[in-house]
C-alpha cells in the first residue's frame, strides 16, 4: 500500500490495524505539515427530540450555551440520527456505517456480559488515532460490555462513564430490564477498565467535569474528545436548582427542561474551557442526538401506564422507535469557528454517519470505501449539495426512505408500541413536514420506486 509522507509517520503507520487502513484511505492526506489539525468535540444527548432546545424552537426550555454555539457555527435543520434508537444510532455515529454494517441493529442490554461493538469495527476514534490525535470518551457508551467491546478497545486513549444503556443519576447503577437472563441489578460507572464509584454525583455534571478537565491538559496532540450525556434519557433526575429554572411548567416537561438546563449549562462550560485554553478557533464541535423523546410510560415515575409527552419532536410525527421524522429527525449544530461562518441555517439533509468522514477529511485523511456515509463538509462549508440522492433507515420491521422533498416509510410505528394504519406512507416533507398526509394513492409510480430501492437496499444489508 502506497502512503504519503507528512501527516502520518511510519511508525504511527505500522500501528494502524488492517481494518483500520480499509475504513481511512491513507493515500490521500492532503494536508501540508504546517496545517494545523482540528480538534473534535463530539456532544452527544440521548433522546433529545427536534424541539426541546430554544434555537430549535422550544418556548420552554431555555438553552443560552447551546443557542450561542448554533450562532457561532450552522444549524442543520435536516439532520438525521441512523436508527430511532441508541445503540444503532452511536454505532453509525461512531463508525460512518449504517447500523446494520456495523453490527449493531438493537438496543444492547446491560449485563456485564453483554457484547456490541464488533472489535473489526473502526470508530472515528480508532481511524484518528494515526493521524496523530488523542482520544477521549465521556459518559454514555451502550456499544458493548465486554472488554473486546469497550472505548478503550475502540481507539478511545481515556474513558470515563458507564456503559449500558442508562444508569440511575446519582448511584450510576444500572437496574432496567433485569430479572431472568440478565441477572441483579449492576452498578456501571468506569474509568477506563477500572471500576469506579462516586455515589450522589449527579451524572450530567459528572460528565461535564471530565470533559473540561480533558480540555483543560491541553495535549500536545490535536484531540478528539466524545462528550456523551445520558441526558435526557429516563430516568427522569435533576438537581433542584436547574428544576427551580422551570417553576411553572408541568412536572413531566419541567423534569425534561431541568435535564436539558444542565446539558446546557454542560456545553458552557466545555466551550468556555477551549476558549480559556484558546483552542475554540481551531475546535470543530458538533453537537446532535441519538434518537427522538421517548414516550415510554416509565418516565413518569409515579406507577401510572400513560404515555409521557415531556420531550417535544417539534412539528415532527412520531416519536423515539419510529421511522416518521420525530423519531429520526435531530436538532444538530456544527460548529467550526475559525474555519466555517458562524450564524448559518443548513436545510439539506445528512445523517449522523456522515461525521466520520466528514472529520477525517478535516483531519487530512479520507473514510475508506467501507464507510457508507460521506463528507458533508461541502454542503455545509460551501453550500454545496446533500452527497445523498436517497437517506435510508430499517429498524425492527420498519423501512423508509427519504429523495429529495419525498420520505416513504413502509409499516410505520409511532413509537415501540402504537401502530398506524397506513402500511406505505408517502409525504411531501416540503409541503408537510409532519407527514400527516399520505400521498401513496396520488402519486403510485413514485411510491412503488421508493418501495422498490428501499426494500432492496434493505436486502442488502440485513
Ligand atoms: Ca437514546
Amino acid at each position: 500500500m502506497r502512503f504519503l509522507a507528512g501527516s502520518i509517520t511510519r511508525r504511527e503507520f505500522i500501528k494502524t490495524s488492517t481494518a483500520a487502513a480499509l475504513a481511512v484511505g491513507i493515500g490521500r492526506i492532503g494536508m501540508s505539515e504546517s496545517a494545523k489539525k482540528p480538534n473534535f468535540v463530539v456532544i452527544y444527548c440521548d433522546d433529545l427530540g427536534y424541539g426541546d432546545l430554544s434555537c430549535f424552537g422550544s418556548k420552554e426550555i431555555k438553552t443560552p450555551h447551546l443557542d450561542a454555539l448554533a450562532k457561532d457555527g450552522v444549524r442543520l435543520t435536516n439532520w438525521y440520527s441512523n436508527c430511532p434508537v441508541c445503540s444503532p444510532s452511536r454505532a453509525s455515529l461512531l463508525t460512518g456505517r449504517y447500523p446494520a454494517n456495523a453490527g449493531v441493529t438493537h438496543i444492547l442490554g446491560g449485563n456485564r456480559t453483554t457484547p456490541g461493538l464488533p472489535a473489526s469495527e473502526v470508530t472515528i476514534a480508532k481511524a484518528l488515532k494515526p493521524l496523530g490525535y488523542r482520544t477521549a470518551h465521556f459518559g454514555k457508551w451502550h456499544l458493548g460490555l465486554t472488554k473486546e467491546c469497550r472505548p478503550n478497545a475502540h481507539g478511545f486513549d481515556e474513558f470515563h462513564g458507564f456503559l449500558a444503556g442508562c444508569v440511575d443519576y446519582y448511584s450510576h447503577i444500572f437496574y432496567w430490564g433485569m430479572g431472568g437472563k440478565q441477572g441483579n441489578p449492576t452498578h456501571d460507572l468506569w474509568h477506563n477498565d477500572k471500576e469506579v464509584y462516586d455515589n450522589g454525583k449527579y451524572l450530567t455534571e459528572v460528565i461535564t467535569e471530565k470533559s473540561v478537565e480533558f480540555i483543560k491538559a491541553k495535549h500536545d496532540e490535536p484531540f478528539l474528545l466524545y462528550t456523551a450525556y445520558n441526558a435526557p434519557h429516563y430516568p427522569m433526575h435533576a438537581p433542584q436548582k436547574y428544576l427551580d429554572r422551570y417553576p411553572d411548567l408541568p412536572w413531566d416537561k419541567r423534569i425534561m427542561a431541568a435535564m436539558v438546563s444542565a446539558v446546557d449549562d454542560g456545553v458552557g462550560e466545555i466551550v468556555k474551557a477551549l476558549k480559556a485554553s484558546g483552542q475554540y478557533e481551531n475546535t470543530v464541535i458538533f453537537f446532535s442526538s441519538d434518537n427522538g423523546p421517548s414516550t415510554e410510560s416509565r418516565n413518569w415515575l409515579d406507577g401510572t401506564e400513560d404515555l409521557y409527552y415531556g420531550g417535544s419532536a417539534g412539528v415532527f410525527r412520531g416519536h423515539k422507535g419510529s421511522l416518521f421524522e420525530g423519531g429520526i429527525r435531530m436538532p444538530a449544530i456544527l460548529a467550526a469557528p475559525g474555519r466555517i461562518p458562524g450564524g448559518q441555517v443548513c436545510d439539506k439533509p445528512g445523517m449522523m454517519m456522515d461525521i466520520f468522514p466528514t472529520f477525517l477529511e478535516m483531519a487530512g485523511g479520507k473514510a475508506g470505501d467501507s464507510v457508507d456515509g460521506a463528507s458533508v463538509l461541502p454542503m455545509v462549508a460551501k453550500d454545496g449539495p446533500s452527497p445523498h440522492k436517497d437517506l435510508l433507515w430499517e429498524y425492527q420491521g420498519q423501512l423508509a426512505i427519504r429523495r429529495g422533498k419525498w420520505k416513504l416509510v413502509l409499516d410505520g410505528k409511532l413509537d415501540f408500541s402504537r401502530t398506524q394504519p397506513d402500511a406505505v406512507h408517502l409525504s411531501d416533507l416540503e409541503a408537510d413536514p409532519g407527514e400527516k398526509t399520505n400521498l401513496a394513492d396520488r402519486e403510485p409510480a413514485l411510491a412503488m420506486d421508493l418501495t422498490e430501492v428501499v426494500k432492496s437496499w434493505a436486502a442488502s444489508i440485513v
